[in-house]
């Protein structure tokens, strides 16, 4: 090849990486998390990323035991994507909504960072105007804490506190630790205080971008990744009516939970296989990163539901990962709530066989994938 058309070549594929970097929602994001971002990208057409909400805090039947993880326990394999909890750190709290402490949580980030996992952060934040949780849905909430409203500057303090999170994070040469960011998640159901019940469209949209700007621009907040997430959907117009704007996103998402017996497996099977279809039909024409932020059928009470149903669901779909909510175990004297079988478990042996299937990512292959790196 002559001298001309090598440099030609060169400087093509050098903008062609430029180009997909320059993708990030931030601009100015971290080395690390550009690549991070890149790297899903390519990642998702070889296997999706099993994940795990609260993953080595707790299991069904116990607390904060270095080394447990119920995915590890069932599979003998760590998940490849963790899932953590903010909510109540905008109170100063030293342990979230459901007792994680944030000093181990941040333990456990670090840990798993340096083993190529991946860290996405959920935050069910307490509603400003009233106190209350985030299931406590006042209305005008939303009006209160954009700009110009009477709560905006509580609302700030409370950000505050995230972005010195997030800034605390940090790797084994002091590179800043990228996080896939999940705020105003099932922003299409009506449950939480930014719900679809409580807000118009547009002031959702303020809420999302005031936010990251505040964060990016005010805060300096530099290695995270947005993750936009409605809960489960009819139509695209439905997916996208609060969508914020492509500068703002970098991963899309939704989240959907089995109910009822196994009799409903065949619907969920349906209904995610054509959600996840809207999903990467809307991710390809905006260069976002397809993944199912949250999954579950509590208590897994089918011993075939991994291999039969979930890896069904997901068999034709080129997503970055699929994230399962916590293992809480026995919550009151009526109420259990697992997403993920524990060693013994009706569902552990296939959940073992899903581990090993092309189809998934645990953290081994997730480490081969060096996901942080170029
Ligand atoms: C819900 C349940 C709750 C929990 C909340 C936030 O779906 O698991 O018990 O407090 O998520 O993590």
């Amino acid at each position: 090849m002559k001298k001309g058309i090598v440099c030609f070549c060169l400087a093509g594929a050098m903008l062609l990486r430029l180009s997909v970097f320059a993708q990030t929602a931030d601009k100015q994001a971290t080395k690390e998390t550009k690549l991070l971002f890149v790297n899903l990208q390519k990642q998702k057409n070889n296997g999706i990323m099993f994940g795990h909400q609260d993953d080595l805090a707790y299991g069904v039947g116990w607390k904060y035991q270095p080394g447990r993880s119920d995915v590890k326990e069932s599979s003998e394999q760590y998940p490849a994507v963790y899932g953590w909890e903010l909510g109540r750190l905008e109170l100063d709290a030293p342990v979230n909504l459901d007792g994680v402490p944030f000093k181990k949580m941040k333990g456990y980030i670090r840990e798993v960072y340096k083993k190529g996992s991946v860290i996405t952060i959920s935050w069910h934040v307490n509603n400003p105007l009233t106190g209350k949780t985030a299931w406590d849905p006042a209305p005008g909430t939303v009006a209160a804490i954009l700009p110009g409203g009477e709560k905006n500057q509580l609302y700030t303090t409370w950000l505050d506190k995230v972005a010195a999170f997030m800034l605390d994070l940090k790797g084994p040469k002091g590179e800043l630790i990228p996080v896939i960011f999940r705020p105003f998640h099932e922003l299409n159901g009506s449950w939480f205080w930014w719900g679809k019940s409580h807000c118009t469209p547009d002031q959702l949209k303020q809420l999302y971008r005031f936010t990251e700007t505040y964060l990016r621009d005010k805060k300096n907040v530099h290695n995270l990744l947005y993750a936009y997430n409605t809960d489960r959907f009819a139509t695209e117009e439905e997916y996208l009516e609060r969508y914020p704007g492509d500068d703002f996103v970098d991963v899309i998402g939704f989240d959907i939970y089995q109910k009822g017996d196994i009799l409903a497996n065949d619907p969920f099977i349906a209904e995610t296989d054509r959600s996840l279809t809207m999903l990467e039909k809307i991710a390809a024409a905006k260069t976002k990163i397809p993944a199912l932020t949250e999954f579950g059928y509590n208590a897994v009470p089918d011993a075939a539901w991994w291999t039969n149903v979930f890896a069904r669901a997901l068999k034709n779909h080129a997503i970055a990962y699929a994230l399962a909510w916590r293992n809480a175990g026995q919550k009151s004297a009526e109420e259990t709530e697992f997403y993920v079988p524990y060693k013994g478990q009706l569902s552990a042996t296939d959940f073992k066989r899903l581990a090993l299937m092309n189809q998934f990512i645990f953290e081994n292959k997730a480490r081969k994938n060096k996901l942080y790196q170029q």
